[in-house]
């Protein structure tokens, strides 16, 4: 065959037929929205990370900016979205040890708990589609030794920010050394208290723990003869009991039980921060707006 320019057209892989050539196009044509539909989907799963991403990025600026980083006194904090802390988990993995972040010590406290079955859960969109540590109701729990930094009774303040699934006993933070230490939780009927094992009081608040995530304040402190406890739930004063004066050493911490002994709390805990002191009103202020901001609970006061 000669090189001429028809028989170089003839050459081409054109359709010859028009019913070829319709199917040539119907191919093209699937081929395209094929490459288009993938565009648009991968266009739609990076934006929902990059929402997914800006959601944790800012509640990680508003936990580096905190009040916490600098109010004094701060003796523990741990929360679920610095990548210290829980790093990056799988929705639903069980998790073996949950890092305090406290910015006043190098000497932090790791929660752990190494029976797998004991593990509470990472629940990735838990409060305000932020993560939050799972607890079962049965038998989860994280404990660590704080020998180094002991807590001390009354002088104390507990921050939480949980959220529960029954009405049942169960507790969201317990220090222990032989037979004193407290619990701090639910009792039944949903009302919240402080047990102190060393003076052997028991402070009941009259309040109603509700099924929605809620910012927690109990302030614990010595007022000569009597200790006084006092509870702050979002923002709203609950309560102040006074009962007789104990001074009581633990060095070890349980999270979501009393003392490591099936009492686990049934739900999320989001962020908890222990001080070794009371707080001024404007500071627990200054905390609770933090809280709030980051959680999106609205404030009572
Ligand atoms: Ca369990």
């Amino acid at each position: 065959m000669s090189f001429s320019r028809k028989n170089f057209r003839k050459s081409l892989p054109y359709p010859k037929t028009h019913e070829a050539r319709k199917k040539a196009y119907s191919f093209l044509e699937i081929a395209i929205v094929i490459l288009v539909m993938g565009i648009l989907i991968a266009g739609v799963t990076q934006g929902r990370k990059i929402i997914k991403d800006s959601e944790k990025v800012s509640a990680q600026i508003l936990t580096e900016t905190s009040p916490l980083v600098e109010t004094s006194g701060l003796l523990f904090w741990i929360e679920p979205v610095l990548d210290r802390s829980l790093g990056d988990q799988l929705n639903n993995a069980q998790i073996s040890n949950w890092k305090d972040i406290n910015p006043q010590t190098y000497d932090h406290i790791i929660l752990t708990q190494s029976t797998p079955s004991k593990q509470p859960l990472y629940i990735e969109k838990a409060i305000n589609n932020l993560p939050a540590l799972q607890f079962d109701g049965g038998n989860d729990y994280l404990e660590a030794d704080i020998e180094q930094n002991p807590i001390l009774t009354p002088s104390l303040t507990i921050i939480a920010v949980a959220q529960t699934n029954s009405n049942a006993s169960a507790q969201l933070v317990s220090t222990k050394d032989g037979g004193s230490g407290f619990d701090f939780g639910k009792i039944g009927n949903d009302k919240l208290a402080l047990k102190d094992h060393g003076g052997g009081s028991n402070y009941n608040f009259d309040h109603v723990f509700d099924r929605n995530p809620h910012i927690i304040i109990l302030t614990y402190v010595s007022e000569g003869a009597q200790n006084r406890a006092t509870l702050y739930v979002d923002g709203k004063l609950i309560g102040s009991q006074t009962q007789g004066s104990s001074r009581d050493k633990s060095v070890k911490l349980f999270l979501g039980d009393k003392q490591g002994n099936s009492h686990s709390w049934d739900g999320y805990i989001a962020e908890i921060a222990i001080l070794n002191r009371h707080l001024k009103e404007e500071e627990r202020k200054q905390i609770e707006t933090y809280l709030a901001k980051k959680y999106a609970i609205v404030l009572v006061n």
